[in-house]
């Protein structure tokens, strides 16, 4: 009986958010950043309004501070994945799914303060989330 209440406690674990360090998110996001260079010709940088790649279960960056009313592009440069980005707590509907290449800008119209977000697909078990600070 033990036996068993240990084996579904270690099959919970496994199902629950993996944790990753900030090394590995600093490493994705690098990645991320070739990435979108590569498919749009200039640097994630360098675009004209704040862009978060989505790659590989991160958002990129993974904290953003925006002033209110400011625009925001969300590409998601993964290879096959689906990724949205959803201000949940704030109140919004899901954006879209996006394929590879694609991606979709958005009006921060969010109160001053921090929003936690989230990819629709990954947040549950892969902890896909962003933080955007907003101020006025
Ligand atoms: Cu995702």
């Amino acid at each position: 009986m033990r036996m068993l209440a240990a084996i579904i406690v270690l099959l919970i674990s496994a199902g629950s958010a993996r944790a990753v360090t900030p090394e590995e998110v600093a490493a994705i996001c690098e990645e991320a950043a070739r990435r979108y260079e590569e498919q749009f010709g200039s640097a994630q940088a360098a675009a004209p309004q704040a862009v978060v790649a989505m790659y590989k279960h991160t958002f990129c960056p993974r904290k953003l501070t925006v002033k209110q009313g400011a625009v925001v592009k969300f590409v998601n440069v993964d290879k096959r994945t689906t990724h949205s980005f959803w201000f949940r707590d704030a109140g919004k509907p899901e954006s879209e799914r996006f394929l590879p290449g694609e991606g979709a800008s958005m009006t921060i119209d969010l109160p001053p303060g921090e929003h936690t977000y989230l990819c629709g697909p990954h947040w549950e078990r892969e902890d896909m989330t962003g933080t955007l600070t907003v101020t006025p």
